[in-house]
């Protein structure tokens, strides 16, 4: 049975006085200087298999594959910087950077990403009613608990805490940074404190599951799109070729793991990554695949810089990934067009344009919730769960339960930590 302790009103201790009860999210209490984010170094990665086991090794990592236009390979990055995505011609396809490599085959004309959408057993999605929570992740956590020794801090086991502020999944943390931009979707963030450290794993809203659960068959088609696209762009070894005659099984997937820095808040978190390419350290080796609408008006246009763009540059910035490679396709599923964005040029790229969204503001913003967190969530015990809800046009706020359905910790991982 929900226990609901507090409805936002905890004190926080040694204040004395009723807590923060809520976040604002309006763009503009988040203006000024952008706060440091240091550079994520790669912890270690684990793969999840088509039966969605997890490996604690990079096994399902693959490698970036491009089609090239057979021309020069010399040529230089594609990167948009002149705005509209301009006219796709077949031979116009670029691969970008040619440091990450690709394969001498001629570009064969319109990537059809619709190849088996229609084929029985061609498309194994991942069974979404099964809450995964943060269970992949402290099975990585718990087979790596020695590196989160302090320097001078015997490495040996068992460390009493990881000396982190925050684990989490990448996703849930570009939500936080979309937050103050985004009309639509609200969010739920369960967040508990163990051993020193804040856990915070999503929780689907009704609002979500019923989009879900409502999703139309053109939807779906258009995601088996995307993962078809990542078929086409990839290979499983260094110069291979793809096989785009293989399902698409959207369980299968390499994550890696990081650790990074946002102003006072240490974070580790993980997050799939759609390939490498080139011999630069991970993350910046890694590539992220996207796939989207070609661009012919300029609502269009200012749809892609004002909401998709954001989006992806949180979602590749907060983990390092330099690279965004974008297949353009029509409505019939045919990428006519790639193109390479640097993700650090991103906010540049659209910050001269008018109602845009600022990288400041949803750095400040995160800053901020993770500030809220800390002074929130206080009591260190993984059956208590404080859960934080968005609505669009609202505050953060946030309920607190005890011994509920909303404890997410397995018990086998804080069994670990028993002295
Ligand atoms: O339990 C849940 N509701 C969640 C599970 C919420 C968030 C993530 N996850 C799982 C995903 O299944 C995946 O294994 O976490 C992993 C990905 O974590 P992330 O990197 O932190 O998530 P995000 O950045 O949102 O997504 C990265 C990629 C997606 O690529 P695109 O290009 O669409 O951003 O992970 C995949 C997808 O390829 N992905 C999913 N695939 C199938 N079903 C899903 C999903 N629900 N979510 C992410
Ligand atoms: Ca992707």
């Amino acid at each position: 049975v929900d226990k609901v302790v507090v409805v936002g009103v905890e004190e926080v201790a040694g204040v004395g006085e009723p807590g923060v009860r809520s976040l604002s999210t309006a763009p503009e209490g988040y203006t000024g200087a952008c706060p440091n984010y240091r550079q994520p170094a790669e912890l270690g990665c684990f793969s999840l298999d088509s039966q969605r086991t997890f490996h604690d090794d990079g096994r399902l990592l693959r490698y970036f594959a491009p089609p090239r236009g057979g021309d020069d390979p010399r040529e230089t990055p594609g990167v948009e910087t002149n705005g509209g995505a301009g006219a796709a011609t077949a031979g116009d396809c670029r691969t970008g950077d040619p440091a990450i490599g690709g394969r001498s085959r001629g570009w064969q004309g319109p990537i059809d990403l619709d190849v088996g959408w229609s084929v029985p057993g061609a498309y194994i999605q991942m069974d979404a009613q099964r809450a995964e929570r943060l269970d992949h992740i402290v099975s990585w956590l718990s087979r790596h608990r020695s590196r989160f020794a302090l320097p001078g801090q015997a490495a040996s086991l068992p460390l009493p805490s990881l000396n982190t502020d925050f684990v989490t999944w990448r996703g849930h943390l570009t939500k936080v940074l979309g937050t103050p931009y985004e009309r639509r979707e609200g969010w739920q963030l369960a967040a508990t404190l163990f051993r020193g450290t804040r856990y915070m794993s999503e929780v689907e809203t009704e609002a979500a599951r019923r989009e879900r659960e409502m999703r139309s068959l053109r939807q779906k088609q258009m995601c088996y799109w995307g993962y078809k696209f990542e078929q086409y762009m990839t290979a499983d070894r260094p110069g291979g070729e793809p096989d785009v005659s293989r399902p698409v099984n959207t369980n299968e997937g390499f994550c890696t793991v990081v650790r990074t820095r946002l102003a006072g808040h240490s974070l580790v978190f993980a997050g799939e990554v759609d390939c490498r390419a080139g011999e630069r350290p991970p993350p910046s080796s890694y590539v992220e695949l996207k796939t989207s609408r070609e661009v012919v008006t300029p609502g269009q246009r200012f749809t892609l810089h004002r909401f998709k763009l954001m989006k992806w540059w949180a979602q590749s910035f907060l983990i390092g990934v330099p690279r965004i490679v974008v297949g353009f396709r029509d409505d019939s599923g045919h990428v006519q067009h790639l193109q390479t964005y640097e993700t650090l040029k991103i906010p540049k790229m659209v910050g001269s344009e008018e109602k845009m969204w600022n990288a400041a503001v949803s750095l400040n913003f995160c800053e901020a919730f993770l500030s809220f967190l800390k002074e929130v969530v206080t009591r260190d015990d993984p059956k208590v769960v404080y859960l934080f809800s968005w609505e669009p046009g609202a505050d953060v706020t946030y309920r607190v339960y005890e011994n509920s359905e909303q404890t997410f910790l397995p018990d086998w991982y804080i069994e670990q930590f028993r002295d």
